[in-house]
């Protein structure tokens, strides 16, 4: 065998590399390690806040609102370093920001910090981006080109797809992304479940369509972080992930621009599925950056089932 690619991608470990492997595009590689670095600048705030009031709970839940918006200031400031970077929205932020000159390529969404109000708890947190092409408020089908999110828990590990499979990667002691799962692909179906919302909230057809999933067997699997419970369900290759439309938010909690996209965008690379319980969360049109919508995400038969259930007993 000669020195080829096929020969070299064996060796591939690191992020860079891999993506340049993959064929992505320079300016989206580029741009991908750099939000990749900046997760471990966020790492390190997280970390000195948590240092710095040791012992101190009064004023813990200050400290967390600032967290966040350090980390949309981490993340703000590098994304315009890049170069590479039009717009940048943030949940942080009230309106989409200029961050570029005019004539770059891609539209950043954040969620700098998900979950901060676990951190006291010392539960896992994470960071979600989706990059788009063109402006963010469209379908996220027709405007991403790439997503990943960040999870800081026992290890720090980052899950990015820029439209050719999904890859895990985990920051080793030398401050390099590894390779750890490349390509990873969910089965038709899994064994557990993650249930956000309060069950006295519930609608008619999702309380039937748990019941279903409690009378199967599966298992409960939730934190309360976005992240580290969409995570995993990915690593454990399948089951369900869903915060639903309640009887008092019909249109759920989370947001879908910040938040569901980019899984979305991840899942459906890795054969998975994500819906509001109709439609594809990637074929939803996005008007307002503040908005909420239900979402059903995870391997194919319970997103399915999920759908049957909504349709029966809307
Ligand atoms: P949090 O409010 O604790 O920051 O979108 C934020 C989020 O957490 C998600 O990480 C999590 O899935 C969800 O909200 C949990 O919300 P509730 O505890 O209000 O149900």
């Amino acid at each position: 065998m000669g020195e080829g690619i096929g020969d070299y991608t064996k060796y591939i470990t690191d992020l860079r590399r891999h993506m340049w492997i993959d064929g992505v595009e320079t300016e989206l590689r580029r741009l991908i390690w750099q939000i990749a670095v900046t997760g471990k600048y966020i790492s390190a705030k997280i970390h000195e806040s948590n240092r710095k009031l040791a012992g101190f709970q009064n004023i813990y839940g200050e400290e967390q609102l600032s967290l966040d918006r350090s980390a949309d200031e981490i993340l703000k400031n590098q994304l315009q370093y890049s170069g590479f970077v039009r717009d940048y929205s943030s949940e942080e932020q009230d309106t989409i920001v200029r961050i570029g000159q005019g004539n770059e390529k891609y539209y950043v969404t954040a969620d700098p910090l998900d979950g901060s109000s676990l951190v006291d708890t010392n539960l896992a947190i994470g960071t979600i981006i989706g990059i788009h092409k063109e402006s963010m408020m469209a379908e996220g089908r027709r405007s991403m080109v790439a997503a990943l999110y960040i999870t800081y828990g026992p290890l720090i590990t980052m899950v990015y797809s820029a439209g050719k499979g999904a890859h895990e990667f985990v920051l080793n002691r030398e401050g390099e992304y590894v390779l750890s799962q490349e390509n990873i692909t969910l089965e038709e179906r899994g064994s557990i479940y993650s249930l956000g919302g309060l069950r006295k909230d519930w609608t008619e057809g999702h309380r039937r369509y748990v019941e279903h999933l409690e009378e199967a067997g599966y298992k409960l699997r939730y934190s309360g972080g976005f992240v580290p419970d969409i995570n995993q369900i990915l690593i454990k290759r399948g089951g369900i992930f869903t915060y639903p439309a309640l009887k008092k938010s019909p249109r759920g909690k989370l947001r879908l621009l910040f938040e569901l996209q980019p899984m979305a965008f991840i899942f459906e690379q890795a054969g998975g599925m994500a819906t509001d319980g109709r439609e594809p969360i990637l074929a939803l049109r996005v008007e307002d950056l503040d908005q909420r919508c239900p979402i059903y995400i995870g391997s194919r038969y319970e997103v399915e089932k999920a759908g049957e259930f909504l349709k029966d007993h809307p």
